[in-house]
């Protein structure tokens, strides 16, 4: 390796051991799954579908991505899956050419609500392809399903959206399947944040109320940085497979395929599910302790949630980032549902323990972790003594390059 590089690779491999991760999309992966990901799988041009390629020699990448699809179908019980997205972005734009037509009315949430730039963010391709309209969240912070109902009605979308990045409450499927097929719609659920929770069966499955679900392979599910598309309906799988090869993407990343197989096949297991339970423990272990220390803290159902650190300690999100950064803590700046600020000052941040819980955090720690925090950004804890409050939480975590 270049040694320019791996001085870098070294300086990156101790951050992730001394820093504590709480940026709620991120998570460690095994070293199988990184294994696979450097493997020679990636030195295969394979374009095309499994016994359907523009290319010779594909014959074990064919069975590998047959046996990524399988262990997908299998984990979300679901029919039909394409796993060759290179992201959540791209999944959700090849979804989208799937089952809409330019133009075609899409009802989400936006992303200052929690949804994602690719749910019709005016800066995004989605709001410059399709015709946007939002429902929104009620003063409690949860989906206000009687307004999406009545929006849904008035617009008649084509497609209703549901799945967010910053969404700390369990989603009705149900109902938004529901009330999709009341007003002929489809709906689309973009599940990238609560995979890992639905594969461990502590969320509600988005099957069979959605026509069609897109996720990331990489936050709460723990594999590698991709995509995936699943669905039980052979016309959508067809289009979707049309869609991506040869509508948007070229040769597939079959390292990644080769990880995401090992993701899924993991995901499939007991320890997989009392992680999970893990983690949606400690994230509300967090949550609760910043609420009893007086902060202004999102509850939380699933593995994250939202502190408002203007409102708490008198500090955007921005600053609150770059404070915590200084003690060796990662989060990230997050708009917070009705934010004054800009996108990218923000009232808050967002918090999630998947990562962490890979470590092998326990309650104890989460607590302990709401407590520095507090204590920190309310300016009661210097600098010095709250790293060294860090580094026994870190000292006494799995090794990342050990997972
Ligand atoms: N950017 C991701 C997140 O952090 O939630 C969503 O794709």
């Amino acid at each position: 390796m270049d040694k320019k590089i791996a001085h870098y690779l070294a300086l990156e491999n101790n951050r992730q051991n001394e820093c504590l991760e709480l940026i709620a999309s991120e998570n460690f992966t095994s070293k199988a799954v990184r294994e696979l990901c450097g493997s020679i799988l990636t030195n295969k041009y394979s374009e095309g579908y499994p016994g359907k390629r523009y290319y010779g020699g594909c014959q074990h990448i064919d069975e590998i991505e047959k046996l990524a699809i399988n262990e997908l179908c299998k984990l979300f019980n679901c029919k039909f899956a394409n796993v060759q997205p290179h992201s959540g972005s791209s999944a959700n734009m090849i979804a989208y050419r799937a089952i809409m037509n330019k133009g075609d009315k899409l009802l989400s949430l936006s992303l200052e609500e929690g949804g994602h730039l690719t749910h019709g963010s005016p800066v995004n391709f989605s709001a410059k392809d399709y015709t946007i309209v939002h429902y929104g969240l009620g003063k409690d912070g949860r989906i206000d399903y009687e307004m999406l109902e009545k929006i849904a009605h008035k617009e008649k979308p084509q497609v209703i959206l549901a799945g967010f990045s910053a969404y700390p409450y369990q989603i009705d499927f149900a109902r938004i399947g529901k009330i999709a097929k009341d007003v002929g719609a489809l709906f689309m659920v973009d599940m990238a944040h609560i995979a890992g929770l639905i594969a461990a069966g502590v969320h509600p499955s988005p099957f069979p109320h959605a026509d069609i679900v897109t996720s990331t392979t990489h936050k709460t599910l723990r594999g590698p940085r991709g995509g995936i598309i699943l669905t039980n309906n052979e016309n959508i799988i067809k289009k979707v497979n049309f869609a991506l090869f040869p509508g948007l993407q070229g040769g597939p990343l079959e390292n990644i395929i080769g990880g995401k197989a090992q993701c899924f096949i993991e995901a499939n297991t007991p320890e997989f599910r009392k992680y999970i339970e893990n983690v949606v423990l400690n994230t509300k272990v967090c949550a609760d302790e910043f609420r009893k220390l007086g902060a202004f803290s999102s509850e939380t159902e699933t593995h994250l949630f939202l502190l408002n650190t203007k409102k708490s300690y008198g500090l955007t999100g921005k600053v609150a980032e770059a404070k915590l950064e200084e003690i060796n803590i990662t989060v990230n700046k997050n708009m917070l549902p009705n934010d004054d600020e800009r996108p990218n000052t923000t009232c808050g941040i967002r918090l999630g323990f998947a990562a962490l819980t890979t470590r092998g955090l326990d309650e104890e720690e989460a607590r302990k972790i709401a407590s520095i925090i507090h204590h920190y950004l309310k300016g009661d804890l210097i600098k010095e003594k709250a790293l060294s409050k860090v580094k026994e939480i870190t000292d006494n975590l799995k090794r990342v390059e050990l997972i």
